[in-house]
């Protein structure tokens, strides 16, 4: 409680947005906003607010990547992980689990706070990024702005001309969003893979189109000549990348720093989140030691509460809180609303003469476009799948527009998803409708051996892109504000109602700068 009093000895417990410019510099453990993960919806918070000359804590419950290991890398490249890959595990457990059935992928690992979790729910397993970053860390870097007509469905009460004229626009600039130059596209070994697979896409009537990337491809095209470092050219990407990758900790998060008002704690995981009677809120956190022994708990207090701890993690903390009796006047909907954005991974077995290439860039640059087809909605993205040696796969990560919905509970402490197999099967069968087309056009097969001893094609029990929880205009206002508390807010994919169709990141970040234009405007009242 010293924290609280401290605040409230400070005036910390009625400031507004406006009026928090003007405080003197408090205690350590408070401070005028905090914002809870460092991921796009965290990172733009933390920007906005340091910019408007409020002094913000970030709490991140990963690590800062900056530090060399033993082998003078940041990361570990994708295809020899080591401690350095995943969070707090003793084996990886990469999405391709296997190749040729041969349990060949996942590796033996020290437990430590590696930038990758896989967080396993009955029926499906979500992959999340873990530290200052958040996704922006181990993702694929495809920026990707959705069809307006869907994100008007999926948010018919935000103003659609302000995002695709204002929002979407700043995000992808103050992210680097930048393209491949086609003709380099055409004529390097790296995307031999991609250029296959539009050629199988094309030969069953389908539309193929460049996705733009936060990936610089001039680094990447220098890699390609033996002028810079390999990163994307070296089978870096889930577990991070060395060079070249415009990751959060580069674009808003150290612009954010550089504000001088912004301040991020590492190692630290809020874990509860209450109200004090003068209205402050309360953020429990423990602070954890490389080997993820809990090393202290703090507790901090703050006016303006931002929540970005990501879909899984703001709904949890929401949750908790509502569970607990902590804020009681949390809605309903909180925790209900999520979806997995139709996620499936498959591949696909070329002909001996369709070789996808030993060099693959691990950055997709290309989806196979069909969301157009009401009667079967799908984008797929052609991914990489980078072993050093030819093996005729063509792999997909298809984003599949399933409308199944399922919400959270923690009722006996232990966050659950409610999604089930058949739930899943659902995007499986889409997805199976599109491939079904491109291998009779192309008289080829699935690959049976990629996803564990099953002989499953279709691996849709894990997404990378978890969507809702606290859905906007349900759970919040229109503009991510909490609804039943004042100065608290969400900024992050559980915003999204569980499905986006297209890779999220850029509509999250949107979003978040729409929250944030808003919110520094009109929250200044006490
Ligand atoms: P996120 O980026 O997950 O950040 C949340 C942060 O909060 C994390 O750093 C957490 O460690 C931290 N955190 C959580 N709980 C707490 C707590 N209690 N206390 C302190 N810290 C906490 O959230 N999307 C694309 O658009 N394009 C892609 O190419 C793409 N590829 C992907 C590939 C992989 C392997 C993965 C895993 C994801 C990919 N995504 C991609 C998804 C994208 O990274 C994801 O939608 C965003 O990162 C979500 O942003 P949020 O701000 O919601």
């Amino acid at each position: 409680m010293a924290a609280l009093q401290t605040a409230a000895a400070l005036g910390f417990t009625r400031i507004d947005l406006q009026s928090a410019r003007a405080q003197e510099a408090p205690a350590a453990d408070n401070a005028p906003a905090m914002v809870v993960g460092s991921g796009y919806g965290g990172a733009v918070a933390a920007l906005r607010l340091g910019q408007a000359g409020i002094r913000t804590l970030v709490l991140e419950m990963g690590r800062l990547w900056n530090t060399p290991g033993k082998d003078g890398k940041v990361f570990c490249s994708t295809a020899a992980p080591d401690e350095r890959s995943m969070w707090f595990r003793t084996r990886t457990e990469a999405p391709l689990a296997t190749f040729l059935w041969l349990d060949v992928v996942n590796k033996d690992i020290t437990r430590y706070p590696g930038p990758l979790d896989r967080v396993r729910f009955d029926h499906m397993s979500v992959y999340v990024g873990r530290g200052v970053g958040g996704g922006s860390l181990v993702n694929g870097g495809m920026a990707v702005t959705p069809p307006r007509a869907y994100f008007t469905e999926q948010f018919p009460t935000v103003d659609a001309d302000e995002m695709y004229g204002t929002y979407f626009p700043r995000a992808r600039s103050m992210l680097g969003v930048n393209t491949i130059d086609p003709s380099w596209f055409e004529s390097t070994p790296w995307y031999r893979f991609t250029r296959i697979s539009r050629k199988h896409a094309a030969n069953a009537g389908l539309r193929t189109t460049f996705v733009p990337s936060v990936y610089d491809f001039e680094h990447m095209r220098r890699e390609a000549a033996g002028t810079a470092p390999k990163s994307a050219l070296a089978g870096e990407v889930i577990y991070g990348n060395n060079h070249g990758k415009r990751s959060l900790d580069k674009t808003y998060l150290a612009a954010a720093l550089g504000t001088g008002n912004v301040t991020v704690h590492t190692l630290e995981r809020a874990t509860a989140v209450s109200r004090a009677p003068d209205g402050t809120y309360v953020v429990t956190a423990e602070r954890i030691d490389p080997s993820g022994a809990v090393v202290e708990r703090k507790e901090y207090a703050c006016t303006h509460l931002f929540l970005a701890g990501g879909s899984l993690g703001t709904t949890e903390l929401l949750l908790r809180a509502r569970e607990s009796g902590a804020l009681p006047d949390l809605d309903a909907s909180v925790g209900a609303g999520w979806g997995p954005n139709g996620n499936v991974m498959l591949g696909r077995a070329n002909h001996l003469w369709d070789t996808v290439g030993e060099d693959q860039s691990t950055m997709p640059v290309m989806g196979i476009d069909d969301w157009a087809n009401t009667a079967n909605p799908v984008f797929a993205e052609i991914a990489p799948l980078p072993t050093g040696l030819e093996h005729w796969v063509s792999l997909y990560l298809a984003i599949t527009r399933n409308r199944e919905r399922a919400s959270f509970s923690c009722a006996d402490g232990s966050l659950k998803l409610g999604w089930s197999a058949s739930q899943s099967s659902v995007s499986a069968g889409m997805a199976k409708k599109l491939f079904d087309r491109i291998n009779a056009a192309n008289a080829t097969i699935y690959r049976y051996d990629l996803f564990g001893s099953g002989n499953r094609v279709f691996a849709d029990d894990f997404t990378y892109h978890p969507l809702g929880g606290c859905v906007l205009g349900k759970a919040t206002d229109g503009y991510g504000r909490v609804k039943g508390y004042r100065r608290m807010y969400v900024t992050d994919g559980s915003l999204v109602p569980g499905s986006i169709g297209v890779n999220p990141f850029v509509t999250i970040t949107a979003l978040a700068e729409r929250t944030m234009a808003r919110v520094l405007v009109e929250d200044t009242a006490p």
